[in-house]
């Protein structure tokens, strides 16, 4: 088996990787003889080094636990993610506004009969929830619901998340945090407590996308805008993002934006963007992380999984690296189409940072082609993946196969190399997977990297 398979299977422990890391010689490995590292040592060291250097997961929508009920686990919660839901509504009759009254054990147990016992789960997100099952040694046939609710239902959420965390090979997360969240909010308001291994982000879509619907819930909370934005509106939205940025201490300010977003642009959200959002993020020193592409609700009656992906114009990029250089930019886009010309704006500024495959680009063989593209284009300067985990335990199966696929390509990324004339060391690829998978990440969050 190999370093890499014998990760998936084994939960991933913290003391290994530093006993491991600790016995590397820097600039020492080349084979064990000291000849060059054929083509499956390469292989070896790269799986050894994914599977032991724990990674910051740069987005994802987890809750640390004095959340509350805001944070989901269990299986429950891992077969009514949205990208189930959706999968769902394909092969089952039943109309959606049939499902939605359901309570939630109904629609997982429904859920669980149509995509895993009628039919096959070879979907990406099917087989995510049997990896789960299989990382806890859980059944995964056609009768392993009521076994797996019984064992969720007994765990205790605190070191649960911690063993999900380790078991995953992640040292943190970074969460979504909405300040005009009528749920999340009170948490803020009366003093969350902050978590190290749980990072804060101001998430601004109900700002920069529907300001008309949210505008009052800025005043709720003591801001005088209006519904143009207009008058002192600019200077009090700096001053709301100034005093959430205080509550929260986030590690970047974020936005999900239409494929059809522009910039410059004279509407509401533009304005609100260039006006208050960027200055902020400049005079607080955090990037603005910005994910390009979505096509909300084209089909309503799904809800949160109603929404799909269009190309956008990424102009729109090019306009904000250039006129803001002293801004950083975080940015995942949706569309395939628009992978490559991400690649190349990235070439031309050094304040963008490309992270993740996103949402419907989260799929081995698209991850293949873009994590590929990125090493070809960018080296190791930029972020291959994040999760976008919305229940905890579904960070096991997107770590996993996110390792699982960037093997192979980082190795023949390094065989290209060694067959060039460089001789790969042990070092060498340890520094490139600690760069793609933690410091790429805690440089543009501002945080310490580790000792
Ligand atoms: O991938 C998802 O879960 C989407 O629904 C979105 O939440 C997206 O990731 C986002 O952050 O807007
Ligand atoms: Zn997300």
């Amino acid at each position: 088996m190999t370093a890499l398979g014998t990760f998936v299977q084994v939960p991933w422990s913290a003391r290994t990787v530093t006993t491991d890391l600790a016995k590397s010689t820097p600039h020492s490995a080349l084979s064990a003889n000291g000849a060059p590292m054929t083509a499956s040592q390469i292989s070896l060291e790269v799986e050894q080094a994914l599977s032991s250097i724990p990674f910051v997961d740069i987005h994802t929508h987890l809750f640390a636990p004095s959340f509350g009920n805001l944070g989901l686990w269990g299986i429950d919660e891992l077969l009514t993610y949205h990208y189930l839901e959706a999968e769902f509504f394909r092969h089952s009759a039943m109309a959606p506004e049939n499902y939605w009254p359901l309570s939630k054990i109904e629609k997982a147990e429904l859920i669980w009969r149509t995509l895993f016992v009628e039919n096959t789960p070879i979907s990406e997100a099917t087989r995510g929830v049997i990896a789960v099952l299989n990382a806890f040694q859980l059944p995964t046939g056609h009768s392993a619901l009521p076994e797996a609710r019984a064992f969720f239902q007994k765990q205790d959420r605190e070191t649960h998340i911690q063993r999900v965390l380790q078991m995953a090979g992640i040292s943190s997360v970074v969460m979504t945090n909405d300040p005009l969240d009528p749920e999340e909010s009170p948490h803020w308001m009366k003093g969350a407590a902050s978590h190290k291994q749980f990072h804060a982000v101001l998430r601004l879509d109900r700002i920069l996308c529907t300001w008309h619907d949210h505008w009052q819930a800025v005043v709720a909370q003591g801001y005088a805008v209006d519904p143009h934005a207009s008058g002192k509106s600019v200077s009090e939205v700096r001053r709301f993002l100034a005093d959430w940025c205080k509550r929260m201490q986030p590690v970047y300010m974020a936005c999900s934006l239409p494929d059809t977003f522009e910039f410059p642009s004279d509407n509401v959200g533009g304005r609100l963007l260039q006006e208050a959002v960027v200055p902020a993020c400049r005079e607080l020193g955090l990037p603005l992380s910005l994910m390009i592409g979505v096509r909300k609700q084209v089909n309503p009656r799904l809800r949160l999984g109603g929404d799909a992906v269009g190309r956008a114009d990424l102009r729109c990029l090019e306009n904000l690296c250039r006129d803001f250089p002293c801004n950083r930019f975080l940015v995942s886009v949706l569309s395939r189409e628009n992978q490559h010309e991400l690649c190349v704006l990235a070439r031309k500024f050094n304040n963008l940072m490309p992270f993740g495959c996103w949402w419907f680009m989260n799929n081995p063989s698209i991850v293949e082609e873009i994590a590929r593209e990125r090493i070809e284009m960018l080296g190791t300067s930029f972020i291959p993946q994040h999760s976008d985990a919305r229940v905890l335990e579904q960070v096991i199966y997107k770590w996993a196969n996110t390792r699982r696929t960037l093997a192979p390509i980082l190795s023949a990324s390094y065989r290209l190399l060694s067959e060039d004339g460089r001789t790969i060391t042990r070092s060498d690829i340890q520094r490139d997977v600690t760069r793609l998978f933690r410091s790429n990440a805690e440089t543009w969050m501002n945080l310490q990297p580790r000792s």
